[in-house]
């Protein structure tokens, strides 16, 4: 928790030095890897200052049914925030930094699977009432690893390291965790996995071949021409409830095929070919999800509840890097200029970044503005000592670091800024986008 250049901001040639020493001379340069979501809340789409931004961001972000997981940059520690209904949230030490950490990582429904880096072993947790959460010994490390995982609703696959054939556990009513020959070893194996709600989906190594298998009520088991090798191929492929997508070989086209009730299963021009094409494709429950070619934007489509389907402005602006379409809200993290509080500040301009402050103003200098900082001895936590500070200055002019929502110079010290101290009593001041990447102020 040491920011070498906050306490020094007043001191001008130790600011030169510190901008120079941290490149913070350009800080309007958008953070690369931030983590974004949007949609309904119930899918939990706001992630944790880990991974957007405030104090790290990620290489990786998967969005489950109503939890939601990302490996953060740097660190390769697994990261998850929502719904802790069957502890899915609570990442083991294997994948979070304590004695591992993740190579990929997906988040199913009530669960997450991910690769341990290094060792190529599958962990999962959470609900495991069909042994979606109990990795088989062909990809757990006793008989083989993985390098691809895809958890679905309840059930999972992955690609075997050495072998590259798919391998699925949970679930397996439809057949959904009974992958063909086509892909399981016998007659091929696998580029690209993908587990949707009660059907999967693969793209057979070599030919290119889209091959699904499980519930196939809705045909999102039954891949066209365009991608089943008949008329093309695919580089990738996304099981979605009920529906698939995949990325025609050749032409970079976006796919889809199975149950359209909500148009998901019609990509839009952006990157069906038409007007774009797609580099990603992420199939949620009713809407999906790609990452236009060229442009680096997000496109969605389908059911469009709570916005799920509808990427904010500041998104479509900047360059998403990947993408993930979950059961009620979608995850990105790409480059954005973010001002999420709207004050015409980007993030990492902002010194109270989920607090509209214009002015910035922050007496102490230790880079946490005034309008999130009741820590008045910088201890990092708004407490005991820093209320009795405070206490004194209530009716004065001249404590400028005691006004929180006055203008200064000349602010007098009032019950708005009581009630401010009072609501933020044993919080961490911030968060500051001035100190990303280092650390949250002070
Ligand atoms: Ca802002
Ligand atoms: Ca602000
Ligand atoms: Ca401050
Ligand atoms: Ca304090």
């Amino acid at each position: 928790m040491t920011n070498p250049c906050a306490p020094l901001t007043r001191a001008f040639p130790t600011l030169l030095l510190c901008l120079a020493l941290t490149g913070a001379a350009d800080p309007a340069a958008a953070l690369t890897g931030v983590v974004i979501g949007w949609g309904s809340g119930s899918g939990k789409p706001t992630p944790p200052y880990d991974v957007n931004g405030a104090s790290g961001t990620a290489t990786t972000v998967t969005a489950g049914y109503v939890h939601n997981c990302a490996i953060q940059a740097g660190t390769g520690n697994a990261v998850c925030w929502g719904n802790n209904f069957k502890g899915q949230r609570v990442t083991p030490d294997a994948v979070n930094g304590v004695s591992g950490t993740a190579a990929d990582i997906s988040a199913g429904h009530w669960y997450t699977c991910a690769i341990q880096a290094g060792t190529g072993e599958v962990f999962c947790w959470g609900g495991n009432v069909y042994g979606q959460a109990t990795p088989p010994d062909a990809v757990n490390g006793v008989s083989g690893t993985a390098t691809d995982i895809s958890a679905g609703d309840f059930h999972v696959c992955a690609t075997q390291a050495s072998t590259g054939d798919v391998v699925c556990w949970g679930q397996d009513i439809f057949g959904e965790a009974t992958p063909p020959d086509a892909v399981n070893g016998v007659a091929g194996a696998a580029a690209d996995i993908s587990a949707g709600y009660a059907h999967s989906c693969a793209i057979q190594a070599g030919s290119g071949n889209v091959v699904c298998w499980g519930d196939n009520s809705d045909g999102e088991a039954t891949p066209p021409d365009s991608v089943n090798g008949v008329a093309g191929t695919a580089t990738a492929v996304a099981a979605g409830s009920g529906f698939s997508c995949a990325i025609q070989s050749g032409t970079g086209s976006a796919v889809c095929w199975g149950y359209d009730g909500s148009g998901q299963a019609t990509p839009p021009d952006e990157v069906n070919g038409v007007l774009g094409t797609a580099a990603q494709i992420s199939a949620g429950d009713l809407h999906a999800c790609a990452v236009q070619v060229g442009t680096g934007s997000a496109i969605c489509w389908g059911y469009d509840g709570s916005g799920r389907a509808t990427p904010p402005d500041f998104v479509d602006a900047g360059t998403t890097a990947g993408i993930s379409a979950g059961a009620f809200h979608t995850l990105v993290f790409g480059e954005f200029a973010v001002d999420r509080d709207g004050d015409g500040l980007e993030d990492q301009l902002d010194n109270c970044m989920e607090v509209a402050n214009v002015a910035q103003d922050d007496t102490d200098g230790d880079d946490c503005g005034n309008a999130c900082d009741a820590d008045y001895n910088n201890d990092g936590v708004v407490g005991h000592p820093d209320f009795f500070e405070f206490a004194p200055t209530f009716g004065t002019v001249g404590n400028e670091d005691k006004c929180h929502s006055g203008l200064i110079p000349g602010c007098i010290v009032g019950f708005s800024d009581f009630g401010f101290v009072v609501a933020a009593f044993g919080s961490t001041p911030g968060p500051s986008g001035t100190t990303a990447g280092t650390t949250a102020c002070p």
